[in-house]
Order: C-alpha cells, then sequence, then structure tokens
C-alpha cells in the first residue's frame, strides 16, 4: 500500500448525530474530563504531524470565550476533494465519524491511540467550529455549527507561498457539557507530558481569559531524557548519568530513559503512542525483564556480584524514575479501564533495545552500574530483614488473634460500612478527640508528632516503626501482598490534623503512606481530611465558626463589624474543647469531609505532588502546602 495520503483514502464510516445522542460513548464523560478531551483530540492531530517530522510547533490558546484555538506549522489538512466522499478531506476529516483514523500504513499516530477519535467528535460535540488551512499561497477556511458545515470550503484570502499549517478553533456546547470553563493548570500539565514525549516539538500555550494573560512554552531538545531530570528535580540523583536506550523492532518503535535517586520507591511511567499506561502492560514487562536481566550478567561478569547470588528487579528498581515510551501502529488496551497494553511484540521489542543498548552503557560507565549493583544488595538485605520481621508479627497475630493496637479507642459497632476512624495528630487532641466521639461509630488513633515519612525510610524501618504498624493492624486490610480490602474495619479514614502549615505537612506524610502502601483505599473513596475552623466568632452569646479567611469576612459582613465581635483564631485542634470539636469537625451532621483523590491518568505529576512534599528541597514543598495542599474533593457531608 502506497504511504502517499491521498483525499479518498479516508474510511467513511458514519454520521454525527449519534455522537451528539451519546457524547459518553465517544469522549467517555461529559465533565471536566471529557471537556478537556477535546482540546487532546484536536493536538493529537497535530502531534501526528509532528511524528511524521513535517511539523515543529503546536500553539494552543484558550480565548476570552472561552474557547480554544490550535495552530501547527505541518502540511494543512488536505483541501482536495475525497472522491468517496465528493468533498474536500478536511470537510471529511470534520464530519466524518472515524475519519482520520486510519490512513492505512506509514507512520505511528496518536491520534488513533486510546482516546483517538476523531476531530469529527469535536466538531459534533461544539457550538461552532472553524478551520483554517494555509496552502499552497492560500488561505481556506470552512465553519461548522453544531457539526453541520455552514457553508462550502473556501478561499479567504493568500498567504506567503511557504507557509503551511493547520489552524482550528473550537466552541464546546453548553448543551452538551456540564463543565465549559477550562483548566489552564489541566492542559499545561498535558502539554508538559506531550513535549517531554516528542523531543524537539515546541508547544506553547497561553490563556487569553485573565486580564494579564499568561504563556508557557514547552519545548524538550532531550525529550524523555528531560523528562527524567523533571521527575527527579526535587530529590538526589544517585550519578548524573540518563541512562537512554532507543531502537526499533518489529514495528515497535521504543524509547527508554532513566536515572536512580536516593528515595527507595520506584516511579516507571509507560506511553503508548504518547498516551500514558497506569496499568503498564508488556512495554513494562519488556523493560523490566531487560533490566533484572541485564544488571545481573553484569554484576556477576565483573564480579560484584557470586556466582550464586542474584539480584531481584524490585531491588534494582528501588529508587529508580524511569519513562518507557513506545509508538506502534495499532495498539491493544486490555484490563478494565482499558489502560494496559496487550501487544506482545511491545514486550520483545522493548526488552531487546533496552537490553543491548543497556549492557553497553553498563560497559561504558562502570561508575554507575557499581553504585545501582550496590544500592540493590544493600535494597535485598532491607527487603530480608522487613519480611523476616513481617513473618514474626504475621506468626504473632495468627497465635494472639488481632490484637488491635493500644491507643486505638474502638467503636462499639462491627459494620464497617457505619464506622469511621480518626487520625489524629497529638495526644492531647486525641483526648479531646476521643471524649467528642460518637462512640457507636467513630474511633480514634492518636499518633504521636510526625510519622515517619515512608518515602525516606526503606522497608524495614516502615514496619518498625509503631504509628505505622498502629495504623495497619487497626484498618485490618494489611499491606502488599496481604492487602484484602474486604477486611478494612472503617469506611471512613479521617486524618484529623491542625490547620497550619505543620498540620498539612502531618497529613500529607499519612497520605504518602496510604498512597504508596494502600493505594486502594484512596482510589476507592475511603480517605479524608477533616476540616476543623480557623476561627470562632462570639456576639451577644451567639457563636459561628469560619472555615476561612473569606468566611470570616462574609459573617463579620452580616453581623456588622464592631467592637462587640468575639474573634478567636484556632491555632490547634488542642486549643477546641470536646464540644466545639464535636461541633465544627466531628458531627456528620455539621462537619465537612474532603474526600481524597487521584487522578490515575496524571500519574506522574500525582507522585511528584507527594514527592515534593516529601522530599529535602524545602521551598518547593512550603509552596506546595500554602498554595493548594492536597488534591481533595469538597463533601457535603
Ligand atoms: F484534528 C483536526 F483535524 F482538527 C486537526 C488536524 C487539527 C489541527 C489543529 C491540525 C490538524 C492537522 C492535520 N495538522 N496537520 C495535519 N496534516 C494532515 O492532515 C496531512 C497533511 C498532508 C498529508 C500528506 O500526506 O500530504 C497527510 C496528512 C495526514
Amino acid at each position: 500500500m502506497s504511504t502517499e495520503y491521498g483525499a479518498d483514502q479516508i474510511q467513511i464510516l458514519e454520521g454525527l448525530e449519534a455522537v451528539r445522542k451519546r457524547p459518553g460513548m465517544y469522549i467517555g464523560s461529559t465533565s471536566s474530563r471529557g471537556l478537556h478531551h477535546l482540546v487532546y483530540e484536536i493536538v493529537d492531530n497535530s502531534v501526528d504531524e509532528a511524528l511524521a517530522g513535517v511539523c515543529d510547533h503546536i500553539d494552543v490558546t484558550i480565548n476570552a470565550d472561552n474557547s480554544v484555538t490550535v495552530i501547527d506549522n505541518g502540511r494543512g489538512i488536505p483541501v482536495g476533494i475525497n472522491h468517496k466522499a465528493g468533498i474536500p478531506a478536511v470537510e471529511v476529516v470534520f464530519t466524518v465519524l472515524h475519519a482520520g483514523g486510519k490512513f492505512g500504513g506509514g507512520g505511528y499516530k496518536v491520534s488513533g491511540g486510546l482516546h483517538g477519535v476523531g476531530a469529527s467528535v469535536v466538531n459534533a460535540l461544539s457550538e461552532w467550529l472553524e478551520v483554517t488551512i494555509y496552502h499552497e499561497g492560500k488561505v481556506y477556511r470552512q465553519r461548522y455549527e453544531r457539526g453541520k458545515a455552514i457553508y462550502k470550503l473556501k478561499i479567504i484570502g493568500d498567504c506567503e507561498p511557504d507557509k503551511t499549517g493547520t489552524m482550528v478553533t473550537f466552541l464546546p456546547d453548553k448543551e452538551i457539557f456540564e463543565e465549559t470553563v477550562f483548566d489552564y493548570d489541566i492542559l499545561k500539565q498535558r502539554f508538559r507530558e506531550m513535549a517531554f514525549l516528542t523531543k524537539g516539538l515546541k508547544i506553547s500555550l497561553h490563556d487569553l481569559r485573565p486580564e494579564t494573560p499568561v504563556t508557557r512554552e514547552f519545548h524538550y531538545e532531550g525529550g524523555i531524557k528531560e523528562f527524567v531530570t523533571y521527575l527527579n528535580r526535587s530529590k538526589t540523583a544517585l550519578y548524573p548519568e540518563i541512562i537512554y536506550c532507543e531502537g526499533e523492532k518489529d514495528g515497535v518503535a521504543v524509547e527508554v530513559a532513566m536515572q536512580h535517586n536516593d528515595s527507595y520507591t520506584e516511579n516507571t511511567y509507560g506511553f503508548v503512542n504518547n498516551i500514558t499506561t497506569p496499568e503498564g502492560g508488556t512495554h513494562v514487562m519488556g523493560f523490566r525483564n531487560a533490566l533484572t536481566k541485564t544488571f545481573n550478567d553484569y554484576a556477576r561478569k565483573n564480579k560484584l556480584l557470586k556466582d550464586t547470588e542474584k539480584l531481584a528487579g524490585e531491588d534494582i528498581r528501588e529508587g529508580l524514575t524511569a519513562i518507557i515510551s513506545v509508538k506502534i501502529e495499532e495498539p491493544q488496551f486490555e484490563g478494565q479501564t482499558k489502560q494496559k497494553l496487550g501487544n506482545s511484540e511491545a514486550r520483545s521489542a522493548v526488552d531487546s533495545v533496552v537490553s543491548s543498548q543497556l549492557e553497553i552503557f553498563l560497559e561504558q560507565n562502570p561508575t554507575v552500574a557499581k553504585i545501582v549493583v550496590e544500592k540493590s544488595v544493600l535494597a535485598q538485605r532491607a527487603r530480608d530483614a522487613a519480611r523476616k520481621a513481617r513473618d514474626l508479627t504475621r506468626r504473632k497475630s495468627a497465635l494472639e488473634g488481632m490484637s488491635l493496637p493500644g491507643k486505638l479507642a474502638d467503636c462499639t459497632d462491627k459494620d464497617p460500612k457505619n464506622c469511621e476512624i480518626y487520625i489524629v495528630e497529638g495526644d492531647s487532641a486525641g483526648g479531646s478527640a476521643k471524649t467528642a466521639r460518637s462512640r457507636a461509630t467513630q474511633a480514634i488513633l492518636p499518633l504521636r508528632g510526625k510519622i515517619l515519612n515512608v518515602e525516606k525510610a526503606r522497608l524495614d524501618k516502615i514496619y518498625g516503626n509503631a504509628e505505622i504498624k498502629a495504623m495497619i493492624t487497626a484498618f485490618g486490610t494489611g499491606i502488599h501482598e496481604d492487602f484484602d480490602i474486604t477486611k478494612l474495619r472503617y469506611h471512613k479514614i479521617i486524618i484529623m490534623t491542625d490547620a497550619d502549615v505543620d498540620g498539612a505537612h502531618i497529613a500529607t506524610l499519612m497520605l504518602t503512606f496510604l498512597y504508596r502502601f494502600m493505594p486502594e483505599l484512596i482510589r476507592q473513596g475511603y480517605v479524608y481530611l477533616a476540616q476543623p475552623p480557623l476561627y470562632k466568632i462570639e456576639k451577644n452569646k451567639k457563636v459561628w465558626y469560619a472555615y476561612s479567611d473569606a468566611e470570616l469576612n462574609r459573617i463579620l459582613t452580616e453581623i456588622g463589624r464592631d467592637g462587640n465581635n468575639k474573634i478567636q483564631r484556632y491555632k490547634g485542634l488542642g486549643e477546641m474543647d470536646a464540644d466545639q470539636l464535636w461541633e465544627t469537625t466531628m458531627d456528620p451532621a455539621r462537619r465537612v469531609l474532603l474526600r481524597v483523590t487521584m487522578d490515575e491518568e496524571a500519574s506522574s505529576e500525582l507522585d511528584l505532588t507527594f514527592t515534593t512534599l516529601m522530599g529535602d528541597k524545602v521551598e518547593p514543598r512550603r509552596e506546595f502546602i500554602e498554595e493548594n495542599a492536597l488534591n481533595v474533593k469538597n463533601l457535603d457531608i
């Protein structure tokens, strides 16, 4: 088959009415997530042009009216007549469902990937959409409203003969979307990632809505090598080099970059056609296999290990940050959420590219090899020690029955659905909470001071930590391979800390532990943050509580700002007596809880959220806590 794209090669499938009737079928949802997918759908087409080597700049603008403009300097969508449809190819692209996805043969396409439903779906779900094409000295334009062309493709003017490209502007339909306001930060995150994944491509993002417009530019000549540097930016790297492998096998283009840092957790992110695969898949398995095999072979050959010794994969990956990016023509996604790559040729391609190039890298960089092997040996020892400690506690609990931690004031109800556990910072606040609680359904577990930072400790130390042991036994689920969510003893795990920077830090330490050791609790929505008030306002024997400065102002405006107001600023939970704590923070009828969530699609950023907070570098941590504290959703309960 010819790799030349012709106007008549687009397969015509079906009309757009179906898209407007059941938008969720095509873009997943009509919430904020679906709204942002519209932008990705359009931009993916320009990224394909960049992957074809004929486009190096994509410019995205959120306009003042909340429409979005995407401009690229590629070849321009073809304007010639598509013979099957009898209309210009560009019109087919925007009005025929699934057009543009498969041109058959020739190059990788991110727009045909997981989300690739095409420009016609965006068009169908937009109040209006305008496309402008620069081609051979002419400027072409067509406008659509709710998917229908309102005039034929026309020439609206001339341009310089060597200027080529495509510009698309669309306004999401308010009849379709629950949310129609674009979030600059969400787009920024995604475009940064896209720029890392497509080296050399410049992506500019402008937001024209604020009084002072904002602009960001993402352009990485080093591609995923710079991605790894970025992910490790608040950590300490174990060596300055970024290990990099690139190659092609059986139609799979493979790119891998990695570097170890001094933490104990692995951060491996897989991408297929620029789309993240939170559940991994064959490409990640191929990578892991190659890593384990190559390091073991090297270590044995260079006498860093005895012939009988063997490094385990997880020990080699301790503290590893890695990006595995594959491009494949027909990706098969598996698993419940279709986020796991299934193609077996991806496994062997990644395995073979990484094995051969990593071997050469290690031969040429013996210092790096030695650092990693030595770290892996230490990791292995710590893991053995941890296993022994765990076996001991397992045996103990089998003999003595599950003994709950002494500091836990448990609730009397035994149905987990009704039960909540408050994890409270400090013994004194714990005392008030014990007095205040509703004994039937609310359990209290006081923790002493700052809990262990699990990002900075190996497993043996983590399992030996009293606060962490108390949480694990109180929850009842066990951890790692023993984790069983059906054994969870409370359906609400509520973290209650002071409403100040220290409190936010302690809450984050706890969330880091939960995220690393029991992510399923967060995924299933069992984890919450309590919201203690910041102020108490008293006037003429009446009392109000304010949970933010804005609320304080609202209340003061309502009751009048005069000398009779008594305002108390709470510095900690300990300043409230039990009744106040109950009224403001624990009474299910009156309290505000924030549910902790994680956005799996933005996984590399989420991880960063935690690691920035927990790393050694103090400044980003402070900024982060004060700006937005945590990834939490407000709940009306
Ligand atoms: F999605 C879309 F259609 F709306 C859209 C497509 C939006 C934007 C902003 C850009 C694009 C786009 C499409 N940019 N560049 C292209 N290129 C082609 O469609 C194209 C041009 C020439 C040839 C060729 O073989 O000559 C092949 C293709 C796919």
